[in-house]
């Protein structure tokens, strides 16, 4: 497969692999009431930025809401019922958040979607992540939903050793990235964020996963 560089139109789909898909602009009907509940969120849960276990700190910064948050130490990888910096339950996953994966989810094939976690991720220019899997989850087969908000980014989508050819793949304000099942453990990762100015966001992405942890 080639790499993905044209811009693709609003409520097309994307098809990744046999279960992971890119719904383009498919969030952007909500987009006024995420970025209040994110507002909301970061209010009780700042962003911060993480320290891995070997000791460097992450250049993505992070928070969560959900009944459980990715949280990340010299101590590991864990998901936890509390936000470690206050010691106080993370802030609620709202309806809108719930509804939009839900749907999302849907049109991508997997129906009746409950997540129990939200990860929301801030990039700003020159933040990546490294290219990774999501082993943390004890459901290894639910869908993770991505909706990504902001500045362009783009996307790595790799096989399943971390040696294997990636994929490029554009998210723009408003895409949808599903994938479950068989696509669930692939490798993936974002490149280095380019400078820009997003007219709602400024020099920001923000980027939601929705998981099923429990
Ligand atoms: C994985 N976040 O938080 S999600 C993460 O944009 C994470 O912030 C990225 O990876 C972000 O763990 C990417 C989007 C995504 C899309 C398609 C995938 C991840 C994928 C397909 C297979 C595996
Ligand atoms: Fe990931």
């Amino acid at each position: 497969m080639q790499d993905l560089f044209a811009a693709q139109a609003i409520g097309t789909r994307t098809e990744l692999g046999p279960q992971a898909c890119v719904l383009h602009g498919f969030a952007l009907p909500v987009v006024p009431a995420l970025l209040a509940d994110i507002e909301h969120i970061q209010q009780s849960a700042p962003f911060r930025q993480l320290v891995t276990p070997g000791g460097r700190s992450m250049s993505v910064a992070m928070t969560n809401c959900g009944p459980f948050g990715w949280c990340s130490d010299r101590r590991g990888y864990r998901y936890d019922p509390r936000d470690p910096d206050s010691g106080r339950a993370w802030p609620p996953m709202s309806t809108a958040f719930l509804q939009l994966a839900a749907d999302a989810a849907d049109a991508a094939g997997f129906p009746g979607y409950v997540p129990d976690a939200c990860l929301v991720n801030r990039y700003t220019p020159g933040t990546r992540l490294t290219l990774h899997q999501d082993r943390d989850e004890d459901d290894r087969v639910a869908p993770i939903v991505s909706v990504s908000l902001g500045l362009l980014a783009t996307f790595l989508f790799g096989g399943f050793a971390r040696g294997d050819k990636t994929l490029r793949v554009p998210l723009a304000h408003g895409d949808i990235v599903v994938w479950g099942g068989v696509d669930r453990m692939r490798f993936h990762g974002v490149l280095p964020v380019k400078d820009g100015t997003h007219e709602l966001l400024g020099t920001r992405r923000i980027n939601l996963t929705f998981r099923k942890v429990k």
